[in-house]
């Protein structure tokens, strides 16, 4: 018997299992919390290494390092294992590291179920990396999935499909447990309303998610249908309509989008008061403005879909409905720079990551009012002004807010302090590498470089090169970030209890890792 395992069975306490049975039998939301975290990184990497093929192919106009199916298939493949392998799993590791502890509870509220919905995305991961070895090769047409295209793929798409159903389980069954530990599971005297607004942004992004999911299995199965067994729902031929895909498809896909955000606006939530050392400016207007926005986002979206021939009514509607979407996202941004106004700010790396959200999100917010009025859409349908918005929200979004929490909570998590220097040039090559990358991608949009495709006009040449450039600067770039982590759960020096000096109770967490496998050992809070 291990020593581990004697002090265990000394205390009376069951024997833990070691090693890999460890991380697969574990009931403890830290562990489950880091095997997201590595389960992201790990995408993230996959996906990054497409998106570095991509912008290797665009550098130059013609064909010169793959046949055009194969860039599909890496646009496409790209698309779908940053949103569903890397980003919502980074959120989903933040969810199960923190929200336990910031409201008090011993663990999630169901810890076997949250160790099924990890170990399920592993699976998924392996079916949509894999399917680029199948005969045919991976999915290649775009991550929405729009038939007919989608129809008529190979055996990639049936896995695809499936790879779909098992994320969208992962995702729901992790939501059940976010919403039952919030509500169920808070510390005596921790009102709703008093709780950190991370809890707030993922109660939230749960409700989104049980609602949606169901909505996308139901749209991928009517794919698998018509696929395999003879439907038509979206075959005109057999009087079906291709357009109900996208209709369907995007009642998840807008809602998603949010799904994306919401969380990293918790995240940014949590940090710039911290490094302002003054609480959150209107923390209730923060709340009611999640809120407003995860209900205005299922009125909004055919704004996708001007390109289709909706009614003039139709496009009016989800023209203003969009446009709606930025009174509270507004309130958001002016909440954030009311709360660092005045404030004794200091900059370390998590502060320079909300920052630089802050600023750059905007843009992305701004981009997507831009390609909300429907005139201006149809110009700019299927163009690069998208890519451009979409990389802004998300990568400078979601993906930023990833990093700042990763560098907020790590001297928590590992009971060290990470390498300040290092992370501050992680930080600059990133904000500087992410702006040449996605920033020329506008002008080329105007100028109607179209999406998806492998080879351009020559008048496109100068801006995909700088934006090549740029993507190199930022993809490699973030071996430093994987080096400042593995440094700091290495050693280091030691994390104080307060580690930014914040006010008391701005930081919102426990100082110190608690002991192993928490919920089966740890007594009930005092
Ligand atoms: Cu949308």
């Amino acid at each position: 018997m291990s020593d581990a395992a004697t002090d265990h069975a000394d205390h009376g306490h069951p024997v833990h299992p070691t090693g890999i049975m460890r991380w697969l039998t574990t009931t403890n939301h830290k562990d489950i919390g880091t095997m997201y975290l590595w389960f992201a990184l790990i995408m993230l990497f996959s996906a990054g290494t497409m998106a570095l093929l991509i912008r290797a192919e665009l550098f130059h106009p013609g064909l010169q390092l793959m046949r055009p199916d194969f860039f599909n298939q890496l646009t496409t493949m790209h698309g779908l294992i940053m949103i569903f392998g890397a980003i919502m799993p980074a959120f989903t590791g933040f969810a199960n590291w923190q929200i336990p502890l910031m409201l008090g509870a011993p663990d999630m509220a169901f810890p076997r179920m949250n160790n099924w919905s990890f170990w399920l995305l592993p699976v998924a991961g392996v079916m949509l990396l894999g399917s680029f070895w199948l005969p045919g090769g991976a999915v290649a047409g775009g991550w929405t999935m729009y038939p007919p295209l989608f129809i008529q793929g190979g055996v990639s798409y049936d896995l695809t499909i499936l790879a779909i159903h098992i994320m969208g389980l992962s995702s729901i069954m992790g939501s059940i447990n976010i919403i039952t530990t919030i509500l169920n599971m808070r510390a005596p005297g921790l009102t709703l309303m008093k709780m950190p607004l991370f809890c707030w942004t993922w109660l939230i992004t749960a409700y989104l998610l049980i609602a949606t999911m169901p909505v996308l299995a139901g749209a991928v199965t009517m794919l698998l249908t018509d696929r395999n067994f003879g439907t038509h729902f979206f075959n005109a031929a057999g009087g079906g309509d291709p357009v109900m895909f996208q209709h369907i498809f995007w009642f998840f896909g807008h809602p998603e989008v949010y799904i994306l955000i919401l969380p990293a606006f918790g995240i940014v939530s949590q940090i710039i008061p911290t490094f302002a050392r003054k609480p959150l400016f209107g923390y209730a207007s923060m709340v009611y403005a999640t809120a407003s926005i995860a209900i205005l986002s299922f009125i909004v979206w055919a704004h996708h879909m001007f390109a289709v021939g909706l009614p003039v009514a139709a496009q009016l509607f989800f023209m203003f409905s969009t446009m709606l979407i930025a009174v509270p996202t507004g309130v958001k941004v002016f909440n954030w720079v009311a709360t660092m106004w005045k404030g004794s700010l200091t900059f370390e790396t998590p502060m320079l990551f909300a920052i630089a959200f802050v600023c750059l999100f905007t843009i992305g917010g701004f981009s997507g009012l831009v390609l909300a009025m429907a005139p201006v859409d149809i110009q700019l349908q299927d163009t690069y002004y998208v890519v451009a918005h979409f990389h802004y929200v998300l990568v400078s979004g979601a993906l930023f807010a990833i990093f700042a929490g990763i560098y907020f909570w790590l001297p928590k998590w590992t009971g060290h302090m990470y390498n300040e220097t290092l992370g501050k040039i992680h930080f600059w090559f990133s904000v500087v590498g992410m702006n040449i990358v996605f920033f020329p991608m506008h002008f080329l949009g105007l100028a109607g470089m179209p999406r998806r495709i492998p080879d351009y006009a020559l008048q496109f040449t100068q801006f995909n090169q700088i934006a090549s450039v740029g993507a190199y600067i930022f993809g490699f770039s973030q071996l430093i970030f994987v080096a400042v982590v593995l440094k700091a759960i290495r050693g280091g020096a030691k994390a104080p209890d307060r580690v930014w000096e914040g006010a008391e109770g701005l930081e919102w967490t426990v100082p110190s890792p608690a002991p192993y496998h928490t919920f089966e050992t740890a007594p009930v809070v005092k």
